[in-house]
């Protein structure tokens, strides 16, 4: 059995529909598989994305044979549990930092800095002659990882192939951008129903450089002013975890990103980082910029000085 997974704490909507979509390509290709998880799902994978009724397996037991793909991480720290490390066959990622890592160990990689990992796997689809597979819910599970990872198609690190991927998802399932604003529309009201719940199923705890506090939320919303109404309660959520801290609100309708952190040592850091200043706590960048761009850029600003 091939059981495609991803991360141990939670999982967003690209690995979850990534994941879904390629164990439904290997089972075209005559490969039986699945997708386990046994991670608790962020606010992108919201209610119009469950009720298209794909199967999750939740309580996997693995086999002793089984051989494992991790779809959307690369970094072995963060596994799900039930991933047993010498039995991967597959890596499919768009967060940088181990393309190296898995290339010395011979195993199949596919890590490349583009908007979204559901973008690789649509092309797997086209690889394979297998297109006719994708239909109306796939579309949809495919387009909503997109546009969540690419910020509606504008992050910096949305590629051609991503925007080509969505263009013709959306004609092959028969979509309008209806289904766009729907399923921004439902996370938010998801997010809105829960704003300290949403963030903390998305806190990454990573030792990436010294520029950077080591606890790292993130949280995409359409329109930002539900969560500043929180933002105190947010800040002392953060303050009780007795570390350096950030939280990175990304507001769609403004296309910006607003830097939350009320813990002077990280106002300092990124305040370096983004050669910037805080206000109210907040320091707010023109163009919104997501948390694996923030790390890639901590991670280079770290080597640069280093090589000095
Ligand atoms: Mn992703």
């Amino acid at each position: 059995m091939i059981v495609i997974t991803a991360g141990n704490k939670y999982i967003d909507i690209d690995a979850y529909a990534s994941g879904i979509a390629y164990a439904k390509l290997l089972n075209a290709l005559g490969q039986e598989a699945i997708f386990a998880s046994s991670a608790t799902t962020n606010s992108s994978v919201c209610s119009i994305i469950t009720d298209l009724g794909f199967e999750v397996v939740a309580n996997y037991q693995p086999k002793k044979d089984d051989k494992f793909v991790l779809v959307d991480l690369s970094n072995p720290d963060f596994f799900d549990k039930i991933v047993n490390k010498n039995n991967i066959i597959e890596i499919i990622d768009h967060h940088t930092g181990f393309e190296k890592y898995w290339a010395d160990k011979n195993i199949d990689n596919n890590i490349e800095f583009i908007g979204s990992v559901a973008t690789l796997i649509y092309e797997k689809f086209c690889e394979h002659k297998k297109i006719n597979l994708l239909d109306s819910n796939l579309c949809k599970l495919l387009i909503a990882a997109i546009l969540d990872n690419t910020l509606n198609l504008h992050s910096d690190i949305t590629t051609q192939r991503d925007i080509d991927a969505y263009n013709t998802l959306q004609k092959i399932g028969n979509l309008t951008n209806n289904f766009d604003r729907e399923y921004f529309e439902c996370c938010q009201n998801q997010i809105n129903a829960n704003v300290l719940k949403s963030i903390k199923d998305d806190i990454k705890i990573e030792f990436v450089s010294d520029k950077l506090p080591k606890i790292f939320g993130q949280l995409t919303v359409y329109n930002i002013e539900p969560i500043l109404e929180k933002q105190r309660d947010i800040e002392n959520l953060f303050s009780s975890m007795e570390s350096e801290w950030l939280l990175n609100l990304i507001c769609i309708k403004d296309g910006k990103s607003y830097i939350l952190s009320s813990d002077i040592l990280s106002q300092n850091k990124l305040s370096k980082l983004f050669n910037n200043t805080f206000e109210n706590n907040i320091l707010t960048l023109p163009k919104f910029k997501l948390r694996k761009e923030i790390m890639k850029m901590a991670r280079s600003e770290s080597k640069l000085e280093n090589n000095k």
